[in-house]
């Protein structure tokens, strides 16, 4: 069965399914249930990381659906990403392969660099000192994506990008790389529409896709009383007066710039529901009403290192 989604042509000339399934927070025990839902009702892109400690239990989804013959492999499109501590140029075979193993694949479609700051190397994700403070790695990321390279010719993976970069980084990245990043991935929504960054990535070929384009709202650190953009009133009467959902705005927003989007879910009606927009379009109006609301509303700053020299949101231009 052809899939109703449009793609996205990368600059390598592989191609992407511009609407994914988010798997961040999804809880081991709900998140196979929920990329089966997903696969049947016709998501073909997932976005998973190590970090998420659920990988396994997506690839579980993913090996009953290929065995049910309801998908081939070659008709998915699978992310993963690096995690930080595992940037010195010698772990980050290992960490593929872990990865590889986990979701129980022979290849990614795509492996970001998850954020620009190394870690220490240790074996927990979040190394802390005496006093709770995150331990920083000095190792440079274009070291890191030097060592990431050769798996695009062994077959590893499909394409590499990049996650959480800034501008400067970007530019360092390109005067080295040998494979350019397909894609940057980044906080997006109409609370920090990325329009500079977004121009920036696609002056260099560089396409974007949009994390928490509903505004996280589960994020471990949301707070009563903060802003919550599935509720935002000027978001409701665009969805109001479309007939649609707030949630189906915000993802129609992203796709309606060009960029590639992967809300989250884990209820399966909620999983039908974002999926259900390729029926309707926002106008030029409404893009432009949507993109008044940019407020420099980071909902995931990464406040943990803060204070590290790669930390990508100190001082940046964009
Ligand atoms: P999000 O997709 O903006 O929001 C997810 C939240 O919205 C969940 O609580 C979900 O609830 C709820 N939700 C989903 N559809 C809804 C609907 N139709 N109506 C009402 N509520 C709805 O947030 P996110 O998880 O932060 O971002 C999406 C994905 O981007 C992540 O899962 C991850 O894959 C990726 N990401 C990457 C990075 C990075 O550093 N590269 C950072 C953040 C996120 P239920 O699940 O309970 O339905
Ligand atoms: C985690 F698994 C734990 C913490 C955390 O904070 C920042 C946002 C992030 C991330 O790095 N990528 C995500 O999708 N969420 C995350 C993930």
């Amino acid at each position: 069965m052809a899939s109703k989604v449009p793609k996205v042509k990368f600059c390598n000339g592989l191609e992407c399914p511009i609407l994914g399934l988010g798997t961040w927070k999804s809880k081991p025990g709900e998140v196979t249930q929920a990329v089966k839902d997903a696969i049947d009702i016709g998501y073909r892109h997932f976005d998973c990381a190590y970090v998420y400690g659920n990988e396994k239990e997506v690839g579980a989804a993913i090996t009953a659906k290929i065995q049910e013959g309801v998908v081939k492999r070659e008709d998915l499109f699978i992310t993963s990403k690096l995690w930080n501590t595992f940037h010195r140029p010698d772990l980050v075979r290992g960490a593929l392969t872990e990865t590889l193993q986990n979701l129980n694949l022979t290849y990614l479609d795509l492996y970001l660099i998850h954020w620009p700051q190394a870690y220490k190397e240790e074996d927990i994700l979040f190394p802390v000192d005496s006093e709770g403070k995150i331990q920083f790695s000095s190792v440079d990321f274009v070291d890191t994506w030097k060592a990431l390279e050769p798996f695009v010719a062994e077959g590893l993976v499909k394409s590499l990008g990049i996650s959480n970069f800034n501008k400067k980084q970007i530019t360092r990245l390109l005067e080295t790389a040998t494979i350019k990043p397909v894609v940057n991935q980044v906080e997006c929504h109409p609370y920090l529409n990325q329009s500079r960054l977004k121009a920036f990535c696609e002056s260099q070929g560089i396409a974007l896709t949009a994390y928490s384009p509903l505004g996280s709202p589960d994020r471990p650190w949301a707070k009563p009383g903060d802003p919550q953009l599935l509720e935002d009133p000027k978001i409701k009467a665009i969805a109001d007066r479309l007939g649609k959902t707030a949630a189906q705005v915000l993802i129609r927003y992203q796709i309606d710039r060009g960029n590639i989007v992967i809300p989250k879910s884990v209820t399966k009606s909620r999983i039908a529901s974002n999926f259900d927009v390729f029926d309707f379009k926002l106008s030029q109006e409404d893009v432009q009403l949507i993109d008044s609301f940019d407020c420099n509303g980071r909902l995931v700053p990464m406040t943990a290192s803060l204070g590290h020299k790669d930390h990508p949101f100190e001082n940046d231009e964009f």
